[in-house]
């Protein structure tokens, strides 16, 4: 499958020999599954010393908040094959602070709830979506709880947006099997 990773980080830090798996290298642990074809990270900004996973050739591709604004929301979809399921990881702090202040590892510069909402539901709409998470949400940061209201309003977007599209496949599926009768 292809994997979406939505965050300000890219998560891809080295292998520590007898410290186990954390929040740092985990997009390191996917890229080395022999099931992920693709892993493209968006949002990504500030400082990283794990370069690595921009010399990872094909598997890899960073689309930065920069970038997607210059690009659109198409180019995320451009980079998830369509023959491939795809999974979406979400990182709250994807998003800047000043829209989602709840979380360990803020960084500024981020997307607006809008963007990613749009970013989610052009994904959606045009790819197989297999399962979806959201991370980093800590009620203790939060201000008024809007982090955490952000989160579900993200989630049921997204769920929605994955519904109308499966829905939609059932349909024609119908039509054809109709068809053939
Ligand atoms: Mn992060």
């Amino acid at each position: 499958m292809a994997v979406l990773w939505l965050d300000a980080h890219n998560d891809y830090g080295e292998f520590v020999p007898g410290v186990c798996s954390n929040h740092k290298n985990v997009a390191r642990h996917i890229a080395s599954l022999p099931n992920i074809y693709r892993l493209v990270q968006v949002g990504v900004r500030g400082y990283s010393v794990y370069d690595e996973c921009n010399q990872a050739g094909e598997k890899i591709s960073v689309i930065t908040p920069a970038s997607l604004r210059q690009n659109g929301m198409e180019s995320i979809v451009a980079a998830l094959p369509e023959s491939l399921p795809c999974y979406i990881s979400i990182d709250i702090d994807v998003l800047d602070p000043s829209c989602a202040p709840g979380t360990s590892t803020p960084v500024p510069g981020g997307l607006s709830f809008s963007e990613l909402k749009a970013a989610l539901r052009a994904v959606a709409s045009a790819r197989n979506v297999v399962g979806l998470d959201l991370v980093e949400v800590n009620p203790e940061k939060d201000i008024g709880q809007i982090t955490s209201i952000i989160s579900c309003h993200l989630l049921l977007n997204s769920l929605g947006a994955i519904m109308r599209r499966q829905k939609a496949e059932a349909v024609v599926e119908e039509q054809l099997q109709k068809q053939t009768v």
